[in-house]
């Protein structure tokens, strides 16, 4: 009985190191080393080479590496029959929160204006804090705890997600009442799972219906964004500037058009990155669950793709 790690080109040693110090009886094997493709019931996945897990004829349960699962779901070869869990965990959703935060804030107290100025030697005070609306798109555990955290700092915080949710103690809009989130935010942040209806959805109709010089960040995926549909946007003053984590094509290609725009900010894919410290644990725990036949921890709905 084994766990196989498929994460090519990640160095994995923390893992492992993490999963021995946990429960030293566990076998690791880690793509593409693998010893004994029989024995492996839990595949943990991060890009994996798609079609590889039918080498596996014992697996049981895949878990991804983070928070997302789409680059699990995009395998067409996965049975709908085998569970696939996600991480949730304090550890991904703090840091997360605190970058979204401090994107807000940068944008809201204009950061960028005064870090100009300062290599200006100008002192203008005129309109110190942008009147900021803020839209989370992608109510779930790491976009609840976003619209939290900035209700706290007294912004105002609309919400928008796939399904209706009621009791939510804040303003919430779900599928096609997309014109009228976007009616009251003029900051919008991506926090969407990446699934078939959500892919491309930051496209250039949609900056048009946005108020003007509403502000994007995307720490969701790179393929919510139709990225020169962006660049005409901001062009044309619909958008005013946007702070991406996530791109289509990550490392972003030296040649992208994004590194030398003056509104945008380019980070690499690191506003959330999974702690095998206080992952591992729940997925030990779903490792002895699928044995013991008992309901899973962050299992995702494979239909609906999160
Ligand atoms: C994740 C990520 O899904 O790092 O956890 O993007």
């Amino acid at each position: 009985m084994s766990i196989v790690i498929i994460s090519p080109g990640r160095d994995v040693s923390s893992w492992v190191k993490t999963f021995n110090k946990f429960d030293p009886k566990i076998d690791i094997q880690v793509f593409p080393d693998i010893r004994d493709k029989e024995s492996v019931e839990l595949a943990i996945l991060w890009q994996h080479p798609k079609g590889i897990l039918k080498e596996f004829p014992n697996l049981k349960l895949i878990c991804s590496m983070g928070a997302g699962v789409d680059h699990i779901l995009s395998d067409s070869e996965i049975p709908l029959s085998l569970p696939i869990t996600r991480i949730v965990d304090p550890g991904l959703t703090i840091p997360m929160t605190n970058y979204v935060v401090m994107a807000t804030l940068n944008h809201h107290r204009q950061l960028y204006r005064y870090q100009s100025n300062q290599k200006k030697k100008v002192w203008d005070m005129s309109d110190p804090e942008l009147e900021t609306k803020v839209g989370v798109m992608g109510v779930g555990a790491l976009g609840g705890d976003v619209i939290q955290k900035l209700k706290f700092l007294g912004f105002s915080v609309f919400g928008y997600g796939n399904s209706p949710k009621s009791n939510t103690d804040y303003p919430y809009f779900h599928g096609d009442e997309l014109p009228q989130f976007l009616n009251n935010v003029n900051l919008i942040i991506c926090m969407l799972p990446l699934t078939p209806l959500t892919e491309n959805i930051l496209n250039l109709d949609f900056f048009r219906k946005c108020n003007k010089g509403t502000y994007i960040i995307n720490v969701a995926r790179g393929n919510h964004l139709v990225e020169d549909d962006l660049l005409t946007a901001i062009g044309e003053g619909t958008i005013s500037g946007a702070f991406l984590d996530v791109f289509r094509k990550e490392p972003l290609p030296q040649e992208h058009p994004f590194w030398n725009s003056d509104k945008i900010t380019v980070t690499p894919h690191i506003a959330s990155v999974t702690n095998p410290n206080s992952a591992i644990p729940q997925v030990i725990e779903n490792y002895k669950r699928i044995k013991n036949h008992k309901p899973l921890l962050n299992q995702i709905n494979q239909i609906l793709g999160y």
